[in-house]
């Protein structure tokens, strides 16, 4: 196995039914990655620890899902000067919007480049990482170019689908 280029990292265990979505869309785009629970005020130390050296082992980015008072994101951009992308968790009574507000609400000059709460958002992380190096990586590029190809052609299947449908009701 390559060495990590993506960091996923999320507040707890308990995030991992969302945040399996970005390892799975990283596995899809072979993007070598590695997986970690950190939490930014359950174990700060260690947070800023991984955060400061993480780009002397040759990581590029960070994923990072936390819910509630949601700080994981800003801690590792606060520790490291690797691009950081937040995704916010449905974790509390809040239904997520806390943790969307605590991610994307970061103070000019430490930015965290937050997705959308829970599952769009965690797939989406993992696509704009992979966006992200097919700026200087061709493979992956081209891995993109397909899965974008592959999207149009679901959506004109499923208009293929609905005429169907609506002719079996006479409606067209
Ligand atoms: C956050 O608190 C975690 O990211 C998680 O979304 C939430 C709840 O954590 P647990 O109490 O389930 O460990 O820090």
């Amino acid at each position: 196995m390559p060495d990590p280029l993506v960091s996923v990292t999320m507040g707890s265990i308990s995030d991992l039914d969302v945040m399996i979505r970005s390892v799975r869309v990283l596995r899809e785009f072979q993007i070598p990655y590695e997986v970690k629970v950190l939490s930014a005020h359950r174990s700060p130390d260690r947070v800023a620890e991984y955060a400061s050296e993480a780009s002397d082992r040759g990581i590029e980015l960070f994923i990072a899902g936390a819910g509630g008072a949601a700080h994981l994101a800003g801690a590792l951009a606060a520790h490291s000067p690797l691009p950081v992308i937040g995704v916010p968790l449905v974790a509390s009574a809040l239904a997520g919007l806390d943790a969307l507000l605590a991610t994307v609400q970061m103070p000019g000059g430490v930015p965290v480049a937050t997705v959308g709460v829970g599952k769009s958002g965690a797939v989406n992380a993992a696509h704009l990482a992979a966006r992200i190096l097919a700026l200087s990586d061709d493979e992956i590029d081209h891995r993109l170019g397909t899965d974008r190809a592959r999207q149009a052609e679901r959506v004109e299947s499923q208009t293929e689908q609905l005429n169907s449908r609506l002719r079996e009701e006479d409606l067209l």
